[in-house]
């Protein structure tokens, strides 16, 4: 069997989304998520000018060459734009190698480690009150684990409350950066009343969790950690930006609140030393940015020597293609620990058919040979590229800050 066409179709039904599609010469194919959130046409160029003639003629049943020979053989490693690329490509090759095997992407990885994979979902609100409202909504949906977000007084809409939170009705970004304005000292005061009172009202059981989305220094989180121990977080995520990773050090030595971190990772040297450390308790990586099925397993593996559990990004600009391929790898993956699920649009939903399914607070990825995702290009073609990126976020006094 030879690689015969890759394809590279970039759609935006409520968003964009850019799908790799690898035709064989036996008719197999298999397609990819490549999305990068706001740069996507950086990932098309990468994929059509630079990696599709590197394609043609080769095995597609050598995912791990191919993976090494765009990794190693660009000399420009790794990256955002980089890593989506070889993601997208990665992942169309797992899902022709499964099909060519006549079995479900879960079962070539080593079948079922479980009978079905535990999600979460978002709720916001502008109020404490209301945030309360959402995740009471979102806990009679069947919701077991929910993020919960919420306006802070005197602040405009902040991340999770403002334009991005209507992530389902698509349209999380626009067409120029929407500016947020941030206060961490009114955030640090806020966030503990917030969980004050889902605790009073909801009880123990249910799995809260918290995303500070890379807003803090490492004394802040440390902070923030400790006053949120009384309401035991299923995990506090993104606390602080992660390019130095033995920042996160100075949080592990204040509190035993759970840390999740990753979704912006794109190889396992991004986390090898938080890892080592033990210094993360969920790492966030998932299959569009991180190097596809080859990428996230070798990060797994990783993860479970030191008792980290996977916990696989899964916001809107996560494809559905991504979301059937994390699916998968979270049915099999031993040290399994939450895949995140905002949801998808109804067009979402026709253009990228799915045999994965939503049931209450969980998912599966299905029976049907391959990821089971399929893209129908008529459709997707209805609904091009329009820019749009995410928004931005300034201090109060104009300080351009972390978002
Ligand atoms: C999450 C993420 C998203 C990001 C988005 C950026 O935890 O789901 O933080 O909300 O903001 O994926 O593209
Ligand atoms: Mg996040």
């Amino acid at each position: 069997m030879k690689i015969k066409d890759v394809k590279v179709i970039v759609c935006s039904p409520g968003r964009n989304f850019v799908t790799v599609k690898i035709v064989t010469d036996e008719g197999l194919y298999g397609i990819g998520d490549g999305t990068v959130n706001g740069r996507e046409l950086s990932v098309v160029s990468y994929l059509q000018d630079h990696v599709a003639p590197l394609l043609i003629g080769r095995d597609p049943a050598q995912i791990e060459d191919i993976w090494q020979y765009l990794y190693r053989g660009a000399y420009w490693r790794r990256g955002p734009i980089t890593m989506a690329a070889i993601s997208a490509v990665d992942m169309a090759l797992w899902d022709i190698k499964a099909k060519a095997a006549n079995m479900p992407l879960y079962q070539l990885l080593g079948g079922a480690s479980r009978q079905k994979v535990m999600i979460y979902s978002h709720a916001q609100g502008m109020s404490i009150e209301e945030a309360v409202d959402a995740v009471g909504k979102k806990r009679d949906e069947g919701h077991v684990a929910i993020r919960c977000q919420v306006g802070i007084p005197g602040l405009p809409a902040v991340y999770g409350t403002g334009k991005g939170a209507k992530q389902d009705r698509g349209g999380m970004v626009e067409a120029l950066p929407h500016e947020e304005v941030w206060s961490t000292s009114r955030y640090m005061l806020h966030i503990p009343k917030l969980f004050a009172r889902l605790r009073d009202v909801y009880g123990d059981d249910l799995h809260l969790l918290h995303d500070t989305h890379h807003r803090l220094t490492p004394i802040e989180a440390a902070r923030l950690g400790k006053d949120l121990e009384p309401f035991r977080l299923f995990w506090l995520e993104d606390p602080v930006p992660a390019e130095l990773q033995e920042g996160y050090r100075l949080i592990r030595q204040h509190t035993t609140t759970p840390i999740a971190l990753g979704e912006v990772f794109n190889t396992i040297w991004d986390a090898r030393l938080l890892m080592e450390e033990q210094l993360i308790d969920y790492i966030r990586a998932t299959s569009v940015h991180a190097g596809g099925v080859t990428g996230l397993r070798r990060i797994f593996d990783f993860a479970s020597v030191y008792h980290i559990r996977t916990a696989c990004h899964g916001p809107m600009d996560v494809s559905p293609v991504a979301m059937g391929t994390n699916a998968h790898i979270d049915l099999w993956v031993p040290n399994f620990g939450i895949q995140e699920f905002s949801g998808y649009t109804p067009l979402m939903h026709e253009v990228f058919p799915h045999s994965w399914v939503q049931e209450g607070g969980y998912i599966h990825p299905g029976e049907a040979p391959g990821h089971g995702v399929d893209i129908d290009e008529a459709l997707a073609s209805k609904h091009p590229y329009q820019r749009a990126y995410l928004p931005v976020n300034r201090l109060e006094d104009g300080t351009l800050w972390h978002w």
